[in-house]
């Protein structure tokens, strides 16, 4: 790699948000509803925005602010371990790595998942744009023949284009792409709908309820519950809903007869704070009571006794930002104030929770960027429109083979929050000490 070829690249935010952008023009080509979703989240961002201060000031100082209105992301479906490496590589173009692993299968979708996004958090802020990937556990088909009929259909196709395989090759050859190749790339059909393509995009709203209830006034028919945790003061996690957007014709490989599809839908999700082992422990234990008590996953009969019945069991979970710090149940960016602190001693670790009670440090907190694999089943059957995702299926989750099949380690979802909260007390730290 020569010095000039390096200062002609450009970066992987600049690709990544190219894709994004561009993805996003032809989705509201190809799905009306979803340009129409989208002004309705901008709307309602606006008025959360100009209504709260706090939550203005809480965006502004995370730097999620100017990311807000470009905030996406996309889910794919492959089938085979092949495409989930190569996969892995086409992301790295755009700087996106897996993050976490996610066994959907207990929550009766036979795949397992990971999520492609950036790591930094700067780059994050510049370009939030983010995949859901699942790929397809035929082990957990028992139907034989179905299993083979689906071997045999995935053995035969090839949903990369040479022209992608090519830039995949000479990015990671050359270390970086330039414009022209970039270009290219984000254009380059990487999974047409001849193969699997993302089959929706979802913006992140401020209000997910008033999104909810303004989508049934346009004649958009949301799903009947919204996944994840109840409406809150302080938001956790994520909250999502989604609908069906589209049903499409289509020729099935082998059956002449015109078919027709409804894999395409649109989604809005809420995000909120990262939670800790800790607090994910106490999300997963009011979750399941909840479902426990209701007899499995929500249904449109009992919409309504379950999402009573959440609200209630969530109570367990304090609504306070400072009091799930105090109880290290989620992960918080750390401010200075403009308060002194009395000079005369080294301020460590151990002073931290001193320092913010005594108005010398400040939280906000730290948004969720990745998923949950009980909403993302609950997504996924959404589309599906049968009860297919009603079944359990047997086996356990299987990260290992699925990181060979990837070709590398996930990244493990905790230690990325663990270690962004752990340098922003650092930086803080330093900042009083010096
Ligand atoms: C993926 C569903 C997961 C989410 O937002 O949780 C997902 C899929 O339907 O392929 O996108
Ligand atoms: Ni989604």
């Amino acid at each position: 790699m020569s010095a000039t070829a390096t200062t002609t690249f450009v970066s992987p935010e600049f690709i990544r948000n190219r894709f994004s952008t561009i993805m996003s023009e032809m989705y509201k080509n190809e799905v009306p509803l979803y340009g129409e979703l989208l002004d309705l989240v901008h709307d309602i961002n606006n008025r959360v925005v100009s209504e709260s201060a706090t939550i203005k000031n809480q965006l502004e100082s995370t730097g999620e602010m100017t990311r807000l209105n470009m905030e996406r992301h996309g889910a794919i479906r492959i089938g085979k371990p092949s495409e989930l490496f190569t996969m892995r590589r086409l992301f790295k173009v755009m700087g996106m790595h897996p993050v976490g692993y996610y066994d959907l299968a207990t929550a009766g979708v036979p795949v397992h998942s990971t999520a492609f996004r950036a790591l930094d958090n700067t780059a994050l802020n510049q370009a939030p744009f983010r995949v859901f990937t699942s790929l397809l556990r035929l082990d957990l088909i028992t139907d034989e023949k179905l299993r083979k009929d689906a071997e045999s259909i995935l053995e035969k196709r090839q949903i990369f284009t040479d022209k992608v395989l090519e830039l995949i090759e000479k990015c990671e050859k050359e270390g970086g792409l330039c414009e022209e190749d970039a270009e290219v790339f984000v254009h380059a059909d990487v999974v047409s709908f001849r193969g699997p393509h993302i089959n929706h995009l979802t913006p992140r709203t401020l209000d997910i309820d008033a999104a909810q209830t303004n989508m049934e006034s346009r004649n958009i028919p949301p799903k009947d519950t919204i996944e994840g945790p109840p409406r809150r003061k302080c938001p956790i996690f994520l909250r999502q809903t989604s609908f069906k957007a589209l049903t499409e014709k289509v020729t099935f490989l082998g059956d002449d007869t015109a078919g027709e599809h409804k894999a395409r839908f649109g989604e809005i999700e809420q995000r909120g704070v990262a939670l800790t082992d800790k607090g994910r422990a106490l999300y997963d234990k009011l979750l399941t009571k909840t479902r426990q008590a209701i007899g499995g996953a929500p249904t449109v009969e009992n919409a309504e006794e379950y999402y009573a019945l959440l609200e209630e069991n969530f109570k367990e979970f304090p609504d306070d930002y400072l009091e799930m710090q105090r109880q290290d149940l989620a992960f918080y960016h750390y401010f200075t104030t403009d308060k002194s602190v009395p000079k005369g001693k080294t301020y460590t670790k151990a002073d931290v929770n001193q320092l913010l009670a005594d108005g010398y440090l400040h939280i906000e907190p730290m948004v969720y960027e990745d998923f949950l694999p009980v909403s993302a089943a609950g997504i996924f059957a959404s589309n599906l429109g049968t009860d297919d995702a009603k079944r359990e299926y047997e086996g356990s989750s299987n990260q290992d083979l699925f990181e060979k099949d990837l070709g590398a380690p996930v990244n493990d979802l905790v230690k990325w929050y663990t270690d962004m909260q752990n340098r922003s007390i650092e930086q803080c730290l330093e900042k009083i000490n010096s």
